[in-house]
């Protein structure tokens, strides 16, 4: 940024023209483009300015770090532009598009071309481009909307009068939200490009990456997406693809767009600011999300692309797991270890070494003898576990004694080669070579189904951990090495890992069920979850868990995901927070990362402020690869398993609260972990904060990311704040700023925001027995002494108890001093034993006179009123009853 502001200044004080990043000449550069504005036209690798100037191009130089010096010159030799009249359709418009000149960057362009506009519903439009006179291949995603006229959309889509541009404007403010001028648009057979301006440079989303911050930088930088077996590494593409980003206009209104396409592909930000989308096939299939908040952005893309599943309630306990245990004698001392020291556990994962020789659907006989009655003794205790399963399958064994090779080749499961007939042959874990299911398939469904729901009779499992599903491979491409042709080596290759479609998987002209793996690769772990999480279903006859290494665009219908093998760093801590953040900004609410860092040794220090972060992630697992120390939060000791405790058992008792948000989620599309610009969009100051973040609109989580750290600079926006852990309110000075909270190493800072009622019950060492507890509420008051807020409960594991009406919903009002309750629904019996015990008033100006609950006046000693303003009662009343507390 020091660097672009000099570099301005210099532009001024030399050239005097304005030629700085503002304006719309770059002084370096006479008669060119602003810096700011340019568009590469060289992406990939190798540009100069021989192969620059032969592509019609200008090229200049500039001290503007990754602004392309390649780039279009404004009378671009390329582009469309538009033939004829707009013509109406069902939902909307369409209008032919020509190439305007026959010069061609990646040859094979495609002419005529149609965009068409389709308005799906008031809030999201959908808009296309397209080749009428060939199929290409789409995303298997239908997203429907029952059509709006033009009137009553709350966007408007148009061209410019000169037709050289087409945007979309929000009717309410008259924001662009979308402008692409046609001489930007590429669409040839295998590299397709478009431009569109943003209204501000407050953009969010893209994935799977690690981005260093969660407010993009629009400083030229481009991400690739194509799934990969990555650890996250910056610019990195990772395991899934979300081509999916939200822009939070000038004037604070947001809107979200998704571009539908699984191809390799990339997107650059731009300063001017702008995003250049390049993609390899497919078509540009774009929705756009009005919102207007950020909230209703992801309200209005969960819609289109499918609501969160509903997790299991035990599946919010704490999760532990390691790859590397190496034998059940191992497993069961960090079992015992984490018993006797009282940990809040729930959860017990089992990594590949259960598995004999790495072989799915088998468990290693000598040294995990006793696996399935272990399994069992866990149950017991009220823990669940979950089994590790890989995708790929050794085609090596001995005919006759692996089955999941021999039913599959009977029913022919797999990926093919290019001839469409033999399986693709590569490596990965188990001995020997590999094949690779092909999920797309119908029959590999079946395959799949019949596979696992027998091995629920080896390992009585809760839940199935899917990894390496991109798909991996430990060769690049299959045997025996991939064909040079243009599938497999297109022109342009996206600014992806090794600038290679092959590396670590397979060949892209491999053949699946729905089409080439060119097109289907990043659909790889998206079509095994739908799969796994309903046979999962079927074999438990419980909610399902599934945790996909892999994701795609609507992923989180069926599955949770954890942002891959992260590195014991502090940097990894802190960039988890973003990744979260961002996957709840697509849909997968469930998520979470490895908790104190898979690669590398751990420190007790990092770990222990990674189990006080990682106990407020909506997937809460720590989990370690082979080799490195262990680090689960009972082996350090004493000090640190104390520590660990007490969190866990913060987040415990927050259950009902974290439940709810997953309900609001899967019912309404909200996102369970929120930014604080989520919440507080209009102050600009909230935007580019990472470092804290929100669980649902109420509880702010804000860790301590550094080492040897004892305080954290807090930002508090405009609203009451209460220290979770003493009651008392933030000062009002602090508002707005930034403030040094203290954090010693057994403290993690955590706040409750005023305004909000929040459900809690007693914790205890697994959901299984807190679930029993009494309930409680902390109503924390805003200004006006109001709050408000609900509790939604049902048996925790039960297959679709919403649809069913299974549960019991109550919404919580305070005000005047009086709390009311409303059963908005009353459908689990299981709620009828269960009791409130204990309210907690945050924000209280006085201590009251007096206070009743349903009529009945409460003896003075049981409420407690301390000078921070915190009032506690202890009461006694049933759940599903309507509780209503007078305060005089
Ligand atoms: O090549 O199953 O991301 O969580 O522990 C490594 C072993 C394969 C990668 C997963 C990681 C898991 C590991 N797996």
């Amino acid at each position: 940024m020091a660097r672009m502001r000099s570099l301005c200044f210099l532009a001024i004080v030399l050239a005097a023209l304005g030629g700085c990043l503002g304006s719309s000449r770059d002084a370096q550069c006479p008669g060119a483009v602003a810096v700011k504005k340019r568009i590469d036209c060289h992406p990939q690798p190798g540009a100069s300015q021989e192969a620059c100037e032969a592509r019609g191009c200008t090229w200049c130089s500039t001290d503007v770090p990754n602004a392309p010096w390649c780039f279009f010159p404004e009378d671009s030799p390329y582009g469309y532009s538009r033939a004829g009249n707009i013509e109406k359709t069902d939902k909307g418009w369409r209008v032919t598009l020509n190439k305007r000149q026959s010069l061609s960057l990646f040859g094979n362009d495609i002419s005529p071309i149609v965009l068409e506009a389709e308005f799906q519903t008031k809030d999201r439009l959908r808009f296309r481009l397209y080749d009428p006179n060939k199929q290409r291949f789409e995303v298997p995603l239908k997203i429907e909307g029952p059509g709006v006229t033009a009137e009553e959309a709350n966007y408007e889509v148009e061209f410019s009068e000169d037709s050289t541009h087409f945007t979309v404007k929000r009717k309410s403010t008259g924001t662009v939200l979308w402008d692409s001028p046609l001489v930007d648009l590429f669409f040839s057979n295998q590299f397709l490009q478009i431009t569109t301006t943003v209204p501000s440079t407050s953009v969010y989303g893209f994935g799977e990456h690690e981005h260093p911050t969660f407010k993009h930088n629009m400083d030229f930088s481009t991400y690739g997406m194509y799934a990969r077996d990555q650890a996250p590494t910056s610019f990195a593409n990772l395991y899934g693809v979300h081509p999916f980003y939200m822009c939070v206009e000038p004037d604070s209104n947001a809107h979200g767009v998704l571009l539908l396409n699984s191809n390799a592909q990339d997107v650059t930000l731009s300063p001017n600011p702008s995003l250049t989308f390049r993609t390899i096939g497919g078509i540009f299939d774009f929705y756009l999300f009005l919102g207007p908040t950020p909230e209703n952005v992801i309200q209005q893309y969960t819609e289109a692309i499918g609501r969160p599943h509903m997790p299991a309630y035990w599946s919010l306990g704490f999760q532990l797991s390691r790859w590397g245990y190496g034998s059940l004698d191992v497993l069961k001392q960090t079992v015992d270890r984490m018993h006797r020291y009282d940990i809040p556990y729930d959860v017990q994962h089992l990594d590949i070494d259960y598995m004999e020789r790495r072989l799915d659907f088998t468990y290693d006989k000598v040294n995990f003898a006793g696996l399935p009655e272990y399994i069992q003794e866990l149950k017991k205790k009220g823990m669940h576990n979950i089994v590790i399963l890989d995708p790929f399958i050794t085609k090596d064994e001995e005919p006759g004694t692996y089955k999941p090779y021999d039913l599959g080749q009977e029913m022919g499961v797999w990926v093919n080669n290019s001839d469409g007939v033999t399986p693709a042959v590569g490596q990965a874990w188990p001995p020997g070579d590999s094949v690779f299911p092909d999920y797309t398939n119908p029959r590999t469904v079946e395959w799949w189904t019949q596979l696992c729901l027998e091995f629920k009779d080896v390992l009585d499992y809760d839940g199935i951990w899917i990894d390496m599903n991109e798909p991996s491979n430990f060769l690049r491409g299959q045997y025996p090495g991939c064909a040079d042709n243009e599938i497999n080596n297109p022109p342009y290759i996206p600014s992806i890992s090794d600038r290679s479609l092959s590396q670590k998987t397979l060949c892209p002209d491999s053949k699946t069920y729905l089409g080439e793996h060119y097109n289907t690769h990043s659909l790889f772990g998206w079509s095994q979850t739908e799969p796994t999480f309903n046979v999962v279903q079927q074999a438990t006859g419980k909610r399902a868990f599934v945790l996909s290494r892999s994701t795609f665009v609507g992923s989180g219908k069926h599955g949770a995901h954890w942002l891959g093998d992260n590195f014991s760093q502090w940097k990894d801590l802190r960039r988890s927070i973003i990744g979260i953040l961002e996957f709840n900004l697509f849909g997968i609410p469930y998520i979470g990362a490895d908790i104190c860092g898979f690669n590398y040794n751990t420190t007790y220090e990092l770990c222990l402020r990674w189990m006080q972060l990682g106990s407020f992630y909506p997937f809460s697992r720590n989990h370690n690869a082979e080799g490195n120390s262990e680090q689960d939060p009972a082996v350090f000791g004493d000090e640190f398993a104390r520590i660990s405790r007490a969190t866990l058992l913060i987040r415990y008792s927050l259950l009902p609260y974290l439940y709810t948000l997953f309900y609001e989620s899967h019912v309404h599309g909200n996102t369970v972990v929120r930014s604080l610009m989520h919440e507080f969009t209009s102050d600009q100051q909230t935007h580019g904060i990472d470092t804290a973040f929100l669980w649902g609109p109420a509880f702010m989580i804000a860790p301590v990311l550094d080492e040897g750290a004892r305080s954290v600079d807090v930002y508090f926006p405009d609203a009451e704040w209460f220290d979770y852990y003493t009651g008392l309110k933030v000062p009002s000075a602090w508002k707005k700023n930034y403030s040094t909270v203290s954090a010693p190493l057994s403290k993690i800072p955590l706040f409750i925001r005023g305004g909000y009622i929040l459900p809690e019950q007693a914790p205890a060492t697994t959901t299984t027995k807190s679930r029993l507890n009494p309930f409680g509420l902390i109503i924390a008051l805003d200004e006006q002494g109001e709050a408000s807020g609900s509790l939604f409960w049902d048996d925790g594991d039960s297959i679709d108890t919403i649809e069913n009406e299974n549960y019991f919903l109550a919404k919580y009002t305070f005000s005047k001093g009086n709390l009311k309750t409303e059963i908005l629904k009353n459908g689990y019996p299981g709620a009828d034993t269960l009791k409130y015990n204990n309210i907690t008033i945050l924000g209280l100006k006085l201590r009251p006179q007096a206070v009743t609950l349903n009529g009945r006046s409460i003896h003075g000693d049981a409420f407690s009123f301390e000078m921070s303003g915190k009032l506690t009662l202890r009461i006694s009343a049933p759940l599903t009853q309507e509780l209503n507390i007078k305060f005089y």
